[in-house]
């Protein structure tokens, strides 16, 4: 099929009864060409490598050559890699030495058994024997059953890795040639292999782009590039790639770890989105707020039993709205990627109300057509049913602004996160009497901090300067809401 995967193994024999070895283990098994395969030593430091048994007669193309004549190489240095209707086979070498002939070109038809390069074997020769032992040794130990005998063994000289296109989970070694090796298909030259080794790419998830689906370098190249930037994208939306996902908190001290209420998840994200999506800015302004303070205290020295409590965010929301409607940027919505707006001629607008299990908005509708009273009945109505888990989805749809007050709370001041699809904000921290100078003395007056967050792609900061200041001069002379 087209989905990869690679197996490496270093042989076959055809001489073994069938045996089933799990992939996992398979990388490193060594498995020696038969006796069959001729191996003659030309001098006693010379040899020539052969192809090996592939289990059946049929031909092989020579579709690489890794190597030139007075190459040095390792053992396990690839020499060639040949290609079968079935397989893709890469022909190490099985002794460390030097090239002196090439016995094959490229595209050549070959089969088993015949000659692919001589080598000038590096060192003693009993000393390579020896090798030889002792890997088949561990090859015998990983397979319990002792169909290889110590006399194939001692014969093997030749390894082959392989790869299949029959996808299977075993790999499995036939006693006939007509057993197959069924092994997941890898098509890759030796370099993207170990390339690929050392990125730690799974080949199986590469798709190959050359002749007949071999993985090219670019190909690897592709993958690791789009694995990064899908890492990159679904970092900025998720903690999967956290590093605090993997340390083990409990080591330096005793913890427990809880999950995130569906609330505090959906907010978590929302305002993770906005605020690495939209290009925020925060501008401050403390509105005095001296007269109209004494204001809502005198109307709720005023109040009846039964009464709702006149509050500050009721007095916000109706300046707020007031400047909406003057600095008609702020009643905005991006659409069409960017591209477009949409202008809103209504005016619905959001508090973020703190809940036992996490932050909520709902959203007073029609602020311009409602009156203080009804505006802080109304907030302290859907406060109440937030806290109370009882909001509708429609109480918390269509807001136009949002009012995030910590102003009960404490704090001087703080830069609140865009609500989305929203383009601006109001945080609204704790008043505070301060000195005022008004030429002859100093006059204690009550400063509320504001902060406006909006997005700057379609505010820019003479908007919210005019916002600000709008807004700063009706909380401070609220008789300006009735004009
Ligand atoms: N500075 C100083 N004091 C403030 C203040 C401010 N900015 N805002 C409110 N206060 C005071 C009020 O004066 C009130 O004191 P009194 O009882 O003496 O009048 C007290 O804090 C409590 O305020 P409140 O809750 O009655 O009034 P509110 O205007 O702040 O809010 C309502 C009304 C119904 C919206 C509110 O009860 C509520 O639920 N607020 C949500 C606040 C919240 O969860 N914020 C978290 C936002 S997280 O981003």
């Amino acid at each position: 099929g087209d989905e990869l995967a690679e197996v490496e193994m270093q042989g076959l024999l055809t001489s073994s009864p069938a045996k089933v070895i799990d992939l996992d283990d398979i990388n490193s098994v060594k498995i020696p060409v038969p006796k069959s395969s001729r191996e003659e030593p030309e001098t006693a430091k010379a040899t020539v490598l052969y192809v090996p048994d592939t289990g059946n007669d049929e031909d092989l193309v020579v579709t690489e050559i890794f190597v030139v004549v007075g190459d040095d190489i390792e053992e396990d240095d690839s020499l060639v890699m040949l290609e079968s209707d079935k397989a893709s086979i890469e022909v190490p070498s099985t002794s460390a030495g030097k090239i002196t002939e090439v016995l094959v070109n490229e595209n050549d038809k070959i089969r088993r058994n015949e000659p692919v390069v001589k080598i000038q074997i590096r060192g003693d020769v009993s000393i390579q024997s020896k090798s030889v032992t002792e890997d088949d040794t561990q090859l015998n130990h990983r397979e319990s059953n002792d169909a290889i005998t110590d006399a194939d063994l001692s014969e093997r000289d030749t390894f082959f890795n392989v790869s299949q296109k029959a996808p299977a989970k075993k790999l499995i070694i036939g006693q006939t040639s007509s057993d197959r090796i069924e092994v997941p298909e890898i098509y890759a030259g030796p370099s993207v292999r170990l390339l690929s080794r050392e990125l730690g790419v799974d080949l199986s998830l590469v798709r190959g782009s050359g002749l007949r689906g071999r993985i090219t370098r670019e190909d690897l190249n592709d993958f690791v590039q789009n694995q990064l930037s899908a890492s990159s994208k679904s970092h900025s939306m998720s903690y999967e790639g956290d590093a605090e996902a993997h340390i083990d908190f409990a080591q330096f001290g005793p913890i427990e770890t809880n999950e995130l209420t569906k609330i505090q998840l959906i907010t978590a994200q929302r305002l993770q989105e906005s605020w690495t999506k939209i290009p925020h800015v925060t501008q401050f302004d403390d509105a005095e707020i001296t007269e109209l303070e004494a204001f809502r205290k005198s109307l709720n020295s005023q109040s009846k039993p039964g009464d709702s409590k006149v509050t500050l965010i009721a007095f916000l929301l109706k300046a707020v709205c007031n400047v909406l409607k003057n600095r008609t940027q702020f009643n905005r919505s991006l659409v069409n990627a960017g591209k477009s707006f949409v202008q809103k001629n209504y005016f619905h607008i959001g508090i973020a109300v703190d809940t036992a299990k996490g932050l909520l908005v709902p959203v007073i509708q029609n602020v311009d057509s409602k009156g203080i009273l009804q505006l802080a009945e109304e907030a302290a109505h859907l406060a109440l049913k937030a806290r109370d888990g009882q909001l509708t989805p429609n109480e918390m749809r269509g807001g136009c602004f949002t009012i995030s007050s910590l102003g009960a709370k404490g704090g001087t001041g703080f830069t609140p996160i865009i609500n989305p699809p929203e383009v601006a904000i109001l945080g609204v921290a704790k008043a505070k009497t301060q000195p005022y100078w008004d030429g002859d003395g100093f006059t204690p007056k009550l400063y509320l901090p504001l902060a406006l967050s909006y997005d700057h792609r379609i505010i820019n900061g003479a908007d919210g300067g005019a916002f600000m200041g709008e807004l700063t001069r009706i909380l401070s002379d609220i008789r300006l809401l009735a004009l």
